[in-house]
């Protein structure tokens, strides 16, 4: 594995659960792996679990890490190229990442989209920009259509808690006071896609994701009939796709509350978080036994350790090949 910005870079997934799992039970087992190699994890806008998560991910591999809030605490950078650079952008991302380059073996970056251009946020400029540019490794932590790392994390959480080998996993819309990314949603699909689940999305009219990320799978436009028989509620929610990066609705009955929850089969309730209480969950299911919120943010870990794992061992194969 070269980079990770998509699930196409995971070219076994079932492979990559089970090692995650494994690394689960042993974090340390690879701990010198990582010996004199650099990742740098930089950061355009905020972020927890997956900061934290990654940081940690990298030092039990022994790697050393670095971390930076670019634009708060360095320059501003310019994105286009051939721009007269009369603005407020001091620096241009063709030096400043060839520059990162130079004091780091992997690159974690995190960007989202400005979702005002869909064109251009779909184009993963700034992604492929500092692809283009540093020359290293790029591990996505976010970019404008992705987050494959809580897709991993996700889908290793199911496979953990589920209780049939084809689990009923819904992904469901749920109201938001701000226009947030697809992000979550189109990995969270895109990676549902590929495994052993059986699939639905639920939405209102008008929040349908790029066919390229929903693929075949069943939209339901009820806010309850999805979750009748569900083993995973899966809530998130996004900005219109459609009418880029607006907000459609904000009915209530989107919430996910106990009474749906009851609806289901007994389901495991699942959300990437930071999540906002009585918005898009009630709290009676946040503080209940269907919640695993906690745990799944836990896996964050040890889906970032497989990951740099396989990316440490592909850097090591360049090196050294007479060692493989
Ligand atoms: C971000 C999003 O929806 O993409 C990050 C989630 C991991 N969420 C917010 O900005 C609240
Ligand atoms: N789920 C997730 O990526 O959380 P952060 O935005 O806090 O990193």
């Amino acid at each position: 594995m070269h980079h990770f910005t998509s699930i196409r870079d995971a070219y076994n997934i079932p492979q990559l659960v089970n090692e995650a799992l494994l690394m689960k039970r042993a974090p340390y087992s690879d701990c010198f792996i990582g010996k004199n190699k650099t990742i740098g994890l930089l950061f355009f806008n905020s972020s927890l679990r997956t900061r934290l998560s990654t940081q940690k991910a990298a030092q039990n591999l022994g790697m050393n890490v670095m971390v930076m809030n670019v634009g708060a605490d360095s320059w501003q950078l310019e994105m286009n190229e051939g721009v007269i650079m009369n603005g407020d952008k001091a620096e241009h991302v063709s030096e400043a990442a060839a520059v990162i380059g130079q004091y780091c073996d992997i690159v974690g970056l995190r960007s989202f989209p400005s979702l005002v251009n869909r064109e251009e946020d779909y184009s993963e400029l700034v992604l492929n920009q500092f692809m283009k540019y540093t020359g290293k490794p790029i591990l996505s932590l976010e970019s404008a259509t992705r987050h494959p790392l809580q897709s991993l994390t996700d889908l290793i959480t199911i496979q953990e808690y589920k209780k049939t080998a084809r689990p009923k996993v819904v992904l469901t819309w749920a109201p938001h006071v701000k226009a947030l990314p697809q992000c979550v949603p189109n990995s969270f699909a895109e990676w549902m896609n590929h495994s052993e689940v059986d699939f639905t999305i639920a939405h209102p009219k008008g929040y349908e994701l790029a066919p390229e990320f929903s693929g075949n799978a069943p939209i339901c436009y009820d806010p309850k009939e999805a979750f009748e028989g569900a083993d995973f509620i899966y809530a998130k929610n996004w900005s219109s796709y459609q009418d880029y990066g607006k907000i459609l609705n904000s009915d209530p009955a989107w919430m996910v509350t106990m009474e749906k929850m009851n609806l289901t089969n007994q389901a495991k309730f699942m959300h990437c978080l930071p999540v906002r209480r009585n918005i898009v969950v009630e709290d009676a299911v946040l503080n209940s036994e269907h919640s695993i919120v906690i745990q799944q943010a836990g896996n964050r870990v040890w889906a970032a350790q497989t990951v740099l794992k396989e990316m440490l061992l592909s850097l090591a194969k360049k090196e050294s090949p007479y060692l493989f």
